[in-house]
């Protein structure tokens, strides 16, 4: 029997030909960075990661029950969230991974601490959910929830309403590698791409699903080759470099809201296992994470920033000082908060 031939995309390609050269950190910086916009993201990065690291040590003396790190996503994160800040037009649909992301959007760190302790004044929930879990209206985050992938069609269909109400507003949403099997995903992408859905897929692709390696997932290498089967252009991109992140963001963007949807799977490292309740040598070799670690986005901007001059050493190890202290005060700020008032049990439930 006749192989049939793929046909080529009917979207065309050409302008985010950037994307492709995954694989090099950069230094160079792109016309529409400069050094102040790097120096803010890095201090973004380092206070995610101080907070994330507390939150881990928090949860090992009882006082926060779960958690999912963004240690190891931060540049793909950040990068492209910049290219959304930059482009001033775009909503967020994080997935439970995107600590990182949705406090650079604005979350800060004691609302963050509040949450992980499940305290009054939690902002997502009310302390209600899991922790950041539901919505972040105010820092353009419509919906997050546990629910693997529920995110894609949820965003679809708000960039969907998005372009027939003329205006201009990209969705980026985001799942990690097992999500993109899941059949919600299929949904979402297919429906996207027939109605040029203004819209950009990104998939943190840390190669497991809880425990199960990406070769057990799936039977192909690039998942952003999944996106031909839909007719739309699909990137590998380096996702623990941050420029990257954000230039290929920054051209699917334009992309996007002009042709419709761009899948931009980004590479990443998982630092830590897969939750709280995970334990990793169970199934990862013993040198992977160590490995991984070496490729840390911390180490790498701040590398690049030195070797631009924007900042030097013992700046850099300030603002890493200046994160401790933000987190210490969050930390202390949310251990003194109430617990929800009992009284309060059905608001937001019932209309009244
Ligand atoms: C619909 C659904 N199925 C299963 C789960 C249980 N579950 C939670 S996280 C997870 C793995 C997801 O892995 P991946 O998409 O690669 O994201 P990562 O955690 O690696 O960032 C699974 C199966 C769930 N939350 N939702
Ligand atoms: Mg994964």
């Amino acid at each position: 029997m006749a192989q049939t031939k793929p046909k080529p995309s009917r979207k065309s390609r050409s302008n985010l030909a950037k994307a492709k050269d995954a694989g090099k950190a950069s230094s160079a910086l792109p016309s529409s960075l400069n050094s102040e916009d790097l120096i803010d993201i890095f201090t973004r990065m380092v206070l995610a990661r101080t907070t994330d690291e507390r939150i881990w040590a928090l949860n090992r003396q009882g006082k926060v029950p779960i958690a999912a790190s963004s240690q190891g996503h931060e540049a793909a994160q950040l990068g492209s969230l910049l290219a959304a800040e930059k482009d001033g037009d775009c909503f967020l649909f994080p997935y439970y991974r995107d600590l990182a992301l949705k406090m650079s959007a604005g979350l800060t760190p004691t609302e963050v601490m509040l949450s992980f302790m499940g305290k009054a004044g939690e902002p997502y929930s009310a302390a209600r959910q899991f922790p950041l879990q539901g919505a972040d209206l105010p820092n353009k985050i419509i919906q997050i929830s546990n629910v693997v992938s529920a995110g894609l069609t949820q965003a679809t269909g708000y960039a969907l309403g998005c372009k027939m109400l003329g205006e201009g507003t990209v969705c980026l949403v985001y799942f990690g590698d097992g999500g993109s099997s899941q059949g919600e995903t299929h949904e979402a992408m297919n429906f996207a791409s027939i109605h040029d859905v203004p819209i950009i897929f990104i998939c943190e692709n840390n190669r497991y699903a809880i425990s199960v390696p990406q070769a057990q997932q799936m039977a192909i290498d690039d998942i952003s080759s999944r996106s031909a089967a839909y007719g739309f252009p699909g990137f590998v991109v380096d996702g623990m470099d941050l420029i990257q992140c954000y230039e290929a963001t920054h051209e699917a963007i334009n992309h996007a809201r002009t042709q419709g949807p761009v899948l931009l799977e980004m590479r990443v490292e998982r630092f830590m296992p897969h939750t709280t309740d995970d334990d990793d040598r169970r199934y990862r070799p013993a040198n992977e994470v160590e490995e991984a670690r070496k490729l840390d986005p911390i180490i790498t901007l701040a590398n690049v920033l030195i070797e631009q001059g924007a900042l030097d050493q013992e700046q850099v190890d300030g603002i890493k000082a200046q994160a401790q202290q933000a987190i210490n005060e969050a930390t202390d700020a949310a251990e003194a908060a109430e617990l929800p008032d009992v009284l309060t049990i059905n608001d937001n439930v019932y209309a009244t």
